[in-house]
């Protein structure tokens, strides 16, 4: 007996990582043929890849995440700062469309406007002879980032196999027959680059390498180099000019290393050559399963973090294009965990340490040329992808955006200085791999001075969330940076005597009131991010106990900066006077940043502020483009209204063109802004976390925007800041049922729950009073609301809640129950 349980359980440990349920697959009945948006990501950070699943021609789309076209490069405008006083007099003068004018020209950027994230090409597998076949199936299982292909032809079985490895830096496909000597295929690069050359070399080696594109006057000086080769079990590998042929093969394993010579944005003397030989003969060293299995332990070791459950139904055995399909319509919890671990999936994938941050498409482009660059748009898309890593507990791939913030904080003081006099550093409203600040576009679009305020808030928020003042310490510089740039850059209002942005803009949106010009003096998106900017670096300071007249300094201005005002349609005004059109369905609602991101909004501490958020967004109306779709789930979870947060789930996970003029998703759960912007998926994933979780207002706040289609459930493993994390979260009926919260760095645990709490040792929980005592939850209060006196405020329906504070030590797990 005793021996039989023993080879049991080695053989559920030697499986373990191969057997997985449904729940975590993405999968199909059908292969992609040439739509792009049918193919499954897969990808490590430093590479993605693109699986078609094709049977006859199969397509594995490659990007590596340096391969950019151009080359360092600045593209500051110095014309500006002898501009800077009539634009700032016109825009003050109500004369805003003749300042736009004047921006365009002494403003906007005389050279590059960013350059393009180019795709290396594509491997592709062509199999004779495999024109008809049945059972078809393919999958993306994100418990384990592999993609799998199976089919049957002339009664073989075939599979095949794609991981983009973690630890090995290499993509590698498994390709299997079940019957001997029955694999044959071709394998060879495509590519849409024109300085480029695809060869064999003697030793059966598949290379392609070439050099990126110039684009607006900046040479390309990415070298890139691919370099694929295959190993067989029984059979050949031979090779013609361009391709590796292989025959009689019971089982191929082919491995793809790709490299540049991208160093750092001021650096590209790196070798290609070198570097993806070096990829491929670590890993061609080692058999598929000895890459398999560390792959699926480095992948683990984020994904396992969180487990989601919000019940299952018959939908889950469909193919998720159907269910995609039917989702408006049925109830299907399952595909919104299963969309909730995808978008943490596509963190895991397109953003790790030491590698470039997750671009407009995550690394996942197949185009030359493709839409807005697929850079990084600063004035909320980058930002947006960020939104999951801490609260979804991906902490550590928050890495490569604040390096590229620290980046951009050493780019930046240069195009403060040179366009605006201004000490300190700061960026408009774009940048790309060479950390390029300057204006792009046109002034209606990049005349934003605040991309370096707003980006380096996710520095602050990586502190509270992890509790490391050492690292506040080290970033500490870049905090008081952006906080210099804002205290030299702001002007004093002529008529209203506060100190405001000029030029300022709230993005991309105009009143009709400024005959359709972007920009104005003190938006209230700019007065938020400039309260948040000097808010931070004052307790930052305060908390290293240094810089103290500095931070007396940043009070002083803070003070006079604009408040939040509330216009006559009871809204929350987006620019300083009371312009705003309730019929105005834009898609970016950039003065609701103060609801969230950040947490100056809120329905306990300033009532009037929540009500009139909430009037903005219902004048803005829910369907727009994927990415306004997922910030308006995190502002309804917010303002606490869960059924109004899954109408835009429900809108957002709907194949493209159901709702009309609005985004979607596409059937691999991409989201389409359109086209794919991967943005919409992280704030959707974001926008969960918060309608379960918030840690905003003082408080851990629990189930705060449960809507009525999740009343049972589990979450475990979400993180709040202060260094807690939420290990365990369970509900019934809408009940809170059981909290476990772990703390890491200890302080008071403030928890805000929608029923009574106990906690299982009957002690340690007591009704709250007073100000939270722990130091990072404390919020800087807003100056008061100014109220139009036509307003008409509605009170928003603030359900009741139960405060209860913990006293908690670093390193200890606190139970509670509910009812
Ligand atoms: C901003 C948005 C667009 C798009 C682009 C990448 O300009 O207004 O909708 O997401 O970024």
């Amino acid at each position: 007996m005793r021996n039989i349980f023993s080879l049991l359980c080695m053989t559920v440990a030697l499986t373990g990582y191969s057997q997985t349920s449904r729940e975590q697959k993405l999968w199909y009945d059908k292969p992609s043929g040439n739509v792009w948006e049918n193919a499954l990501p897969i990808g490590n950070g430093r590479l993605g890849g693109m699986v078609y699943g094709n049977v006859v021609d199969e397509r594995i789309q490659l990007n590596e995440h340096t391969l950019w076209s151009g080359g360092p490069n600045r593209n500051d405008n110095p014309d500006a700062l002898a501009a800077l006083p009539e634009i700032r007099q016109l825009i003050f003068d109500g004369k805003q469309k003749e300042a736009e004018k004047l921006a365009n020209k002494a403003i906007i950027t005389k050279k590059s406007h960013g350059q393009m994230f180019q795709p290396l090409g594509e491997l592709r597998l062509t199999f004779p002879g495999h024109e008809h076949y049945t059972n078809y199936y393919r999958e993306l299982d994100i418990e384990r980032a592999v993609a799998k292909t199976t089919y049957q032809v002339d009664g073989v079985n075939y599979t095949r196999e794609v991981l983009a490895s973690f630890p090995d830096r290499v993509i590698v496909i498994r390709l299997t027959a079940d019957q001997r000597g029955k694999l044959a295929f071709n394998a060879t690069y495509t590519s849409l680059h024109i300085n480029k050359a695809i060869k064999t070399i003697p030793t059966k080696d598949l290379t392609i390498e070439g050099t990126a594109s110039d684009h607006e006057g900046v040479k390309g000086v990415v070298r890139f180099k691919g370099v694929t080769r295959i190993k067989t079990e029984g059979g050949t590998v031979s090779a013609n000019d361009t391709a590796l042929i292989v025959k009689g093969a019971d089982a191929a394993t082919i491995y793809i290393s790709i490299a540049t010579n991208f160093k750092n944005y001021q650096d590209v003397s790196g070798d290609e050559h070198a570097l993806a030989a070096s990829y491929l003969n670590k890993a061609y060293s080692k058999s598929y399963a000895a890459i398999l299995n560390p792959h699926i332990a480095a992948y683990h070791k984020y994904f396992k973090r969180v487990k989601f459950d919000l019940g299952k139904t018959d939908q889950g055995n469909l193919p998720t294009d159907e269910r995609l399909r039917n989702f408006r319509n049925v109830n299907d919890p399952e595909l919104v965990t299963l969309y909730y671990q995808y978008g943490r999936y596509l963190l895991i994938s397109s953003s790790q340490p030491g590698g470039q941050p997750a671009n407009l498409q995550g690394i996942w482009n197949n185009k030359m040329r493709p839409p807005w660059d697929s850079k990084y748009t600063i004035n909320i898309n980058a930002q947006m992808n960020y939104w999951p890593a801490e609260r979804a507990n991906l902490s550590e791939l928050h890495e490569p955006f604040l390096k590229m913030v620290e980046e951009l904080s050493q780019t930046g003081l240069e195009t403060a200085k040179s366009m605006y006099g201004a000490r300190g550093w700061m960026a408009h409203h774009n940048t790309d791999i060479w950390r390029a600040t300057g204006a792009i576009d046109g002034a209606f679009w990049g005349m934003w001075i605040a991309g370096g305020g707003w980006t380096s808030q996710h520095l602050w928020q990586h502190y509270l969330y992890q509790g490391d003042k050492a690292y506040l310490a080290k970033i500490y510089p870049i905090l008081k940076g952006a906080a210099t740039f804002y205290a030299d850059f702001l002007v004093e209002h002529p008529k209203y005597h506060w100190l405001v942005t000029n030029p300022g803009s709230s993005p991309e949106n105009a009143p009709a009131a400024h005959e359709g010009s972007s920009l104005d003096a003190g938006t209230t998106m700019d007065n938020q991010i400039a309260f948040d900017v000097f808010s931070n670096t004052i307790r930052a300071a305060e908390i290293l106990k240094k810089d103290a007249a500095f931070a007396d300094t940043l009070k002083k201005i803070r003070k006079r900066l604009p408040p939040m005002h509330v216009g006559k349609h009871g809204q929350l005004q987006e620019w300083l006077d009371d312009v705003d059109d309730p019929n105005d369905h834009h898609r970016h609602v950039s003065h609701l940043y103060g609801l969230f991101p950040s947490d100056q909004i809120s329905a306990y501490r300033t009532p009037e502020l929540f009500s009139a958020a909430r009037t903005t967004l219902l004048h803005r109306g829910d369907v727009s483009t994927g990415w306004s779709m997922g910030w308006k789930v995190n502002w309804w979870a917010r303002l606490q209204d869960g059924n109004h947060a899954f109408a835009l789930i429900k809108n957002q996970l709907s194949p493209l063109g159901t709702t009309k003029e609005g985004g979607g998703t596409y059937n691999n759960l991409f989201d389409a802004h359109p086209p794919f912007q991967i943005d919409g998926n992280f704030g959707c994933t974001s926008g969960i976390t918060e309608m379960l979780m918030q840690s905003a207002d003082g408080a851990v706040h629990l189930l705060p925007a449960l809507p009525d289609v999740w009343q049972t459930g589990s979450i475990g493993g979400l993180l709040a800041q202060g260094g807690f994390e939420v290990v365990r979260l369970e509900w019934k009926e809408g009940k809170l049922t059981k909290v476990e919260v772990k703390s890491k760095v200890g302080g008071n645990l403030r928890l805000r729950v929608p029923n009574q709490l106990k906690s299982v040792d009957g002690r340690s929980v007591k009704i709250a009073s007073g100000k939270n005592s722990n130091e990072f939850y404390q919020n800087e209060e807003v100056a008061g609301a100014i109220i139009s006196s036509n307003a008409n405020l509605s009170s928003p329906d603030i359900k009741q809640t139960f405060i209860y504070d913990v006293s908690t030590q670093a390193g200890k797990v606190y139970v509670f129950v509910g009812p």
